[in-house]
Protein backbone atom coordinates (compact mmCIF):
# COMPACT_ATOMS: atom_id res chain seq x y z
CA UNK A 1 0.00 0.00 0.00
CA UNK A 2 1.27 3.47 -0.61
CA UNK A 3 1.15 4.96 3.34
CA UNK A 4 -1.70 6.50 4.96
CA UNK A 5 -3.85 7.51 2.10
CA UNK A 6 -7.50 6.88 3.16
CA UNK A 7 -9.37 5.03 -0.16
CA UNK A 8 -12.91 4.54 -0.67
CA UNK A 9 -14.33 2.71 -3.58
CA UNK A 10 -17.49 4.31 -3.65
CA UNK A 11 -18.25 6.64 -6.31
CA UNK A 12 -18.46 10.30 -5.32
CA UNK A 13 -21.54 12.17 -6.02
CA UNK A 14 -22.79 15.61 -6.50
CA UNK A 15 -26.54 15.32 -5.82
CA UNK A 16 -28.75 18.64 -7.55
CA UNK A 17 -32.27 19.50 -6.81
CA UNK A 18 -34.71 19.96 -9.28
CA UNK A 19 -36.93 22.46 -7.23
CA UNK A 20 -40.17 23.18 -8.95
CA UNK A 21 -43.16 25.30 -7.20
CA UNK A 22 -46.45 26.62 -9.58
CA UNK A 23 -44.70 25.17 -13.12
CA UNK A 24 -41.20 27.00 -12.51
CA UNK A 25 -38.24 25.70 -11.51
CA UNK A 26 -35.21 27.34 -9.23
CA UNK A 27 -32.14 28.02 -11.09
CA UNK A 28 -28.82 29.48 -9.69
CA UNK A 29 -26.02 31.19 -10.78
CA UNK A 30 -22.66 30.04 -10.05
CA UNK A 31 -19.64 32.25 -8.99
CA UNK A 32 -17.05 29.94 -9.53
CA UNK A 33 -15.23 28.69 -10.72
CA UNK A 34 -14.12 31.30 -14.12
CA UNK A 35 -15.54 29.18 -16.76
CA UNK A 36 -18.77 28.73 -14.85
CA UNK A 37 -19.36 32.30 -12.76
CA UNK A 38 -22.23 33.50 -14.71
CA UNK A 39 -24.16 30.62 -15.63
CA UNK A 40 -26.97 28.68 -14.17
CA UNK A 41 -27.42 25.55 -12.52
CA UNK A 42 -29.79 22.93 -10.16
CA UNK A 43 -28.44 24.10 -6.84
CA UNK A 44 -26.53 21.03 -4.96
CA UNK A 45 -22.98 19.73 -4.17
CA UNK A 46 -20.42 16.76 -3.05
CA UNK A 47 -21.87 14.64 -0.92
CA UNK A 48 -19.56 13.79 2.05
CA UNK A 49 -18.43 10.75 3.33
CA UNK A 50 -21.11 8.58 5.59
CA UNK A 51 -24.10 11.19 4.19
CA UNK A 52 -26.66 9.59 1.81
CA UNK A 53 -27.17 11.29 -1.12
CA UNK A 54 -30.59 12.71 -0.11
CA UNK A 55 -28.66 13.86 3.58
CA UNK A 56 -25.96 15.36 1.61
CA UNK A 57 -28.44 17.61 -0.76
CA UNK A 58 -30.51 18.90 2.03
CA UNK A 59 -27.49 19.84 3.66
CA UNK A 60 -26.25 21.57 0.46
CA UNK A 61 -29.63 23.14 0.11
CA UNK A 62 -30.01 24.24 3.95
CA UNK A 63 -26.02 26.00 3.08
CA UNK A 64 -26.73 27.55 -0.04
CA UNK A 65 -30.31 28.89 0.08
CA UNK A 66 -31.53 28.76 3.38
CA UNK A 67 -34.49 26.35 3.32
CA UNK A 68 -35.78 22.57 4.84
CA UNK A 69 -35.97 20.11 1.63
CA UNK A 70 -37.11 17.04 1.38
CA UNK A 71 -35.27 15.26 -1.33
CA UNK A 72 -37.47 12.97 -3.65
CA UNK A 73 -36.81 10.79 -6.81
CA UNK A 74 -34.06 10.66 -9.03
CA UNK A 75 -34.60 12.59 -12.75
CA UNK A 76 -32.57 12.22 -15.70
CA UNK A 77 -29.52 10.68 -16.60
CA UNK A 78 -26.09 10.20 -14.23
CA UNK A 79 -23.46 12.76 -15.73
CA UNK A 80 -19.94 11.72 -15.01
CA UNK A 81 -17.54 14.23 -13.27
CA UNK A 82 -13.79 13.99 -13.55
CA UNK A 83 -12.01 12.24 -10.83
CA UNK A 84 -14.61 9.53 -11.17
CA UNK A 85 -17.04 11.52 -9.65
CA UNK A 86 -20.78 11.42 -10.71
CA UNK A 87 -23.67 13.89 -11.50
CA UNK A 88 -26.91 13.22 -10.44
CA UNK A 89 -30.48 15.03 -10.03
CA UNK A 90 -33.37 14.56 -8.10
CA UNK A 91 -36.62 16.11 -7.50
CA UNK A 92 -37.00 18.19 -4.38
CA UNK A 93 -39.91 19.68 -2.55
CA UNK A 94 -39.11 23.17 -0.35
CA UNK A 95 -40.53 22.26 3.20
CA UNK A 96 -39.36 25.85 4.86
CA UNK A 97 -37.98 29.07 3.93
CA UNK A 98 -37.76 31.11 1.14
CA UNK A 99 -34.78 30.13 -1.35
CA UNK A 100 -31.77 32.83 -1.05
CA UNK A 101 -28.46 33.16 -3.04
CA UNK A 102 -26.23 32.84 0.26
CA UNK A 103 -23.36 31.01 -1.64
CA UNK A 104 -24.35 32.17 -5.36
CA UNK A 105 -24.66 35.56 -7.44
CA UNK A 106 -28.86 35.19 -7.65
CA UNK A 107 -31.90 32.87 -7.81
CA UNK A 108 -34.77 32.73 -10.06
CA UNK A 109 -37.41 30.76 -10.97
CA UNK A 110 -38.14 29.73 -14.45
CA UNK A 111 -40.79 28.80 -16.85
CA UNK A 112 -39.99 25.85 -19.43
CA UNK A 113 -39.65 27.90 -22.57
CA UNK A 114 -37.65 30.48 -19.86
CA UNK A 115 -35.30 27.44 -19.14
CA UNK A 116 -34.93 26.22 -22.48
CA UNK A 117 -32.90 29.91 -23.11
CA UNK A 118 -31.04 29.98 -20.11
CA UNK A 119 -27.68 30.20 -19.93
CA UNK A 120 -27.40 26.49 -18.02
CA UNK A 121 -24.44 25.33 -17.05
CA UNK A 122 -23.16 22.24 -19.44
CA UNK A 123 -23.72 19.60 -17.48
CA UNK A 124 -26.76 20.08 -16.21
CA UNK A 125 -27.91 20.46 -20.09
CA UNK A 126 -28.25 16.60 -20.22
CA UNK A 127 -31.39 17.02 -17.56
CA UNK A 128 -32.88 19.59 -20.12
CA UNK A 129 -35.55 17.43 -22.12
CA UNK A 130 -36.76 15.36 -18.58
CA UNK A 131 -36.94 19.09 -16.75
CA UNK A 132 -38.90 20.34 -19.38
CA UNK A 133 -41.66 17.31 -19.29
CA UNK A 134 -41.68 18.02 -16.13
CA UNK A 135 -42.66 21.48 -16.06
CA UNK A 136 -45.21 20.78 -18.66
CA UNK A 137 -46.88 18.24 -16.51
CA UNK A 138 -47.51 21.02 -14.00
N1 LIG B 1 -21.96 20.71 -10.82
C1 LIG B 1 -22.66 20.77 -12.01
N2 LIG B 1 -24.00 21.01 -12.00
C2 LIG B 1 -24.64 21.21 -10.84
C3 LIG B 1 -23.95 21.18 -9.61
C4 LIG B 1 -22.59 20.92 -9.63
O1 LIG B 1 -22.08 20.58 -13.09
N3 LIG B 1 -25.96 21.45 -10.88
C5 LIG B 1 -20.52 20.43 -10.85
C6 LIG B 1 -19.66 21.66 -10.66
C7 LIG B 1 -18.45 21.11 -9.96
C8 LIG B 1 -18.96 19.91 -9.18
O2 LIG B 1 -20.18 19.54 -9.79
O3 LIG B 1 -17.53 20.64 -10.94
C9 LIG B 1 -19.13 20.17 -7.71
O4 LIG B 1 -20.11 21.17 -7.54
P1 LIG B 1 -19.98 22.32 -6.45
O5 LIG B 1 -18.68 23.02 -6.62
O6 LIG B 1 -21.21 23.13 -6.51
O7 LIG B 1 -20.00 21.44 -5.14
P2 LIG B 1 -19.64 21.85 -3.65
O8 LIG B 1 -20.42 23.06 -3.27
O9 LIG B 1 -19.80 20.64 -2.79
O10 LIG B 1 -18.11 22.17 -3.83
P3 LIG B 1 -17.04 22.71 -2.83
O11 LIG B 1 -17.66 22.72 -1.47
O12 LIG B 1 -15.91 21.74 -2.99
O13 LIG B 1 -16.71 24.07 -3.38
Amino acid sequence: MHGARVETNAVREVAAAAIIVGGRLLLAQRVAPPELAGMWELPGGKIEPGESPAQGLRRELREELGVDTVVGDRIGVDVPLPKGMVLRAYLVSLCDGTPTALEHSAVRWVTGPELAAADLVPNDRAWLAELMAVLRAE
